[in-house]
């Protein structure tokens, strides 16, 4: 691979260019870290998008509707599925029960799903790569679904720009998802299969407890603004408090019928929304930072395990002690001591 010629290629939009790409950055084949440092000045280009919540919810039907809308719009999408329960396959772009065939033959549309773990820096890590590569090459939105409403989908979805939380009224555990926290990583709710008994109910339950959270994280803040919701001991207000002090963002809870493609229209509306006020307010520079910030220590990260267990005798001296670690002579303790002195010390050991 010549990773110069691969980035002018990617840089010029050419599909090949940014399959094979993916490819050597996803299985950290050699040359990758050169792609990756080579595409980061062309970064910030793309709106990150993240979909997730319970399997089943519509997510998919929902991003195939993003991706519809935002063609329609002229602009260029990736797709990058973390982890599909259902594999996508050939034509089958979206699961089976969904059919793009004019999406899949579409340049402007790119869709990468990631079962795998990756072999150096875990799923979060190399889902944030391929999105840079997509935003070099050229995407306009990268929309990025992950199944689950755990930590762990939160924090492949902490790349995104905009965080979209998708539930649905059977699934009986919305509101077991925002007590647990991770309603903060949550930007936009949309309760899905609003086709369905429920849905309003749930939209209300999602509304009262991001009122009450609200409450809570600012009990003990004077209202700013001379603004009071009614009955609300202090004032509304977005776990992330912005930059310029502008107004915060008042999450919107949204119903959409994926199915019928109803509600995609107030969707988009609300990423813009979102977009708009992470520019405005300073959260999108401090997002980008702070990715920034996360990014560099995963490479540092990754360079110094590679080192030393690639480049020095970590793992000779772990053997050489391991018999007297069963005997109980040694602790792990006392041989990781005994490493990280002498690697600190200069030696390769
Ligand atoms: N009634 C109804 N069904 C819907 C709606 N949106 C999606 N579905 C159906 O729900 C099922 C699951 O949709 P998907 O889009 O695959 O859901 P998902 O969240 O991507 O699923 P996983 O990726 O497997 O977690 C499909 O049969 C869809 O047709 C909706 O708004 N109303
Ligand atoms: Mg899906």
């Amino acid at each position: 691979m010549d990773p110069d010629l691969l980035l002018a290629d990617l840089a010029a939009g050419k599909t090949a260019a940014l399959a094979r790409a993916i490819s050597v950055v996803e299985n950290g084949r050699p040359g990758f870290e050169q792609l990756l440092a080579g595409v980061h000045r062309s970064l910030g280009q793309a709106r990150r998008i993240g979909i997730t919540g319970p399997p089943g919810a519509g997510k998919s039907t929902l991003v195939e509707r993003l991706v519809i809308a935002y063609r329609a719009a002229g602009l260029r999408v990736g797709v990058v599925a973390i982890d599909p329960t259902s594999p996508f396959t050939g034509g089958a772009l979206l699961g089976d029960r969904i059919r793009l065939e004019s999406v899949a033959l579409d340049e402007g549309v790119y869709i990468r799903s990631m079962a795998s773990r990756g072999s150096l820096g875990g799923l979060a890590t190399s889902t944030r790569e391929v999105s840079d590569l997509l935003d070099a090459a050229g995407f306009d939105r990268i929309l990025v679904e992950t199944v689950g409403v755990g930590q762990s989908e939160l924090d492949v979805t902490r790349m995104a720009d905009t965080t979209i939380l998708v539930l649905v009224p059977e699934s009986g555990d919305g509101i077991q998802t925002l007590k647990s926290g991770v309603m903060e990583a949550v930007d936009i709710f949309a309760v899905n299969k609003a086709d369905r008994p429920g849905a309003d109910k749930l939209r209300q339950e999602i509304e009262v407890t991001l009122g009450i959270r609200r409450g809570n994280a600012y009990r003990n803040m004077p209202a700013h603004h001379g603004y009071r919701a009614s009955g609300r001991p202090g004032k509304p207000a977005a776990a992330e408090s912005s930059a310029a002090g502008d107004a915060p963002w008042d999450h919107p809870v949204l119903l959409t019928v994926a199915a019928k493609g109803e509600g995609t229209g107030d969707l988009i509306a609300a990423i813009d929304r979102h977009h708009e006020w992470l520019a405005r307010s300073g959260s999108l520079d401090q997002r980008r930072r702070r990715r920034l910030l996360e990014r560099t220590r995963e490479v540092v990260d990754r360079a110094a395990r590679r080192w030393m267990w690639g480049e020095t005798h970590a793992e000779q001296v772990i053997n050489d002690r391991l018999d007297q670690v069963v005997d109980g002579r040694l602790s792990p303790y006392d041989v990781a001591t005994e490493v990280l002195d002498g690697l600190k010390q200069g030696a390769r050991l």
